[in-house]
């Protein structure tokens, strides 16, 4: 159970990894599969999510934009609040599966990891912002740096996948630590296995992992 608060009946599930894991490609048969099980489902994301949020994403993807570390936690931060408050909070409160393509494991790792900010930091603003949602269930889908920009190669990088290799690299290093901090939420996926491969291994884990319809 989320503990967003009291009321919330949901189950919270966010997806995590660096660039080209193929989070987006896993969201609709996660979406499919809890669907089947007779849950209603919400598919949101971040950054985005909420109306300052998508507004948010804009600015905070644009490459032709140059933010520091502390700019990118107060932006995901500000959207984070709105996503939490208006559409998180709301779908877990009416009982509903919400999936999420990355939330806050995402800041630990990339703005963590890959910009050098102090985790203690992160955990820091995120306790003074009064984020209090928790992910019952994360599927981390584990790429090498190498195999993930080579999926998304083909495209015209936002201002985030124009990092290094070794940006991503820490980043990973990151959901790693997360994972092994807290084993019981984490769910890690070989994401450079065959499609088909991780579609089962993603309907198999959700089935037994949401909670009994009563
Ligand atoms: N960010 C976000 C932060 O810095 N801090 C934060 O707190 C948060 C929340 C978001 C950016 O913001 C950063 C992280 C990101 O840089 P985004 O556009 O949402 O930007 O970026 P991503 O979430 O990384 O989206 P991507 O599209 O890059 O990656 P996905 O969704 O993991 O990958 P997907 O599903 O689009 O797949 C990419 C390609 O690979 C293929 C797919 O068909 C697709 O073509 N593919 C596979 N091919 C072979 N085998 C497989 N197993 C495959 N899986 C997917």
């Amino acid at each position: 159970m989320s503990d967003c608060s009291k009321e919330a009946q949901g189950f919270f599930i966010t997806l995590e990894g660096i660039e080209g894991a193929g989070k987006s490609t896993a969201v609709p048969v996660l979406a499919e599969t809890a669907r089947q099980l007779g849950y209603e489902v919400e598919v949101t994301r971040e950054p985005g999510g909420g109306e300052l949020g998508e507004r948010l994403r804009k600015i905070f993807l644009d490459p032709g934009l140059m933010l520091d570390a502390d700019e990118e936690l107060l932006l995901l931060y500000a959207g984070r609040l709105d996503h939490i408050r208006k559409r998180i909070l709301p779908a877990l409160v009416a009982g509903k599966v919400l999936i999420c393509d990355r939330f806050e494991d995402s800041t630990f790792a990339y703005q963590g990891g890959g910009r050098h900010v102090s985790l203690d930091r992160i955990d820091a603003l995120s306790r003074w912002a009064g984020v209090k949602c928790r992910p019952d269930l994360t599927f981390w889908l584990d790429v090498s740096p190498e195999v993930g920009a080579y999926r998304i190669g083909f495209r015209d990088p936002d201002r985030l996948e124009r990092e290094s290799p070794d940006f991503f690299r820490r980043a990973r290093e990151v959901f790693g630590q997360r994972m092994n901090a807290d084993p019981g939420r984490f769910c890690r996926i070989d994401a450079e296995a065959p499609l088909e491969e991780i579609r089962v291994r993603l309907q198999v884990e959700l089935q037994n992992r949401l909670p009994g319809r009563t």
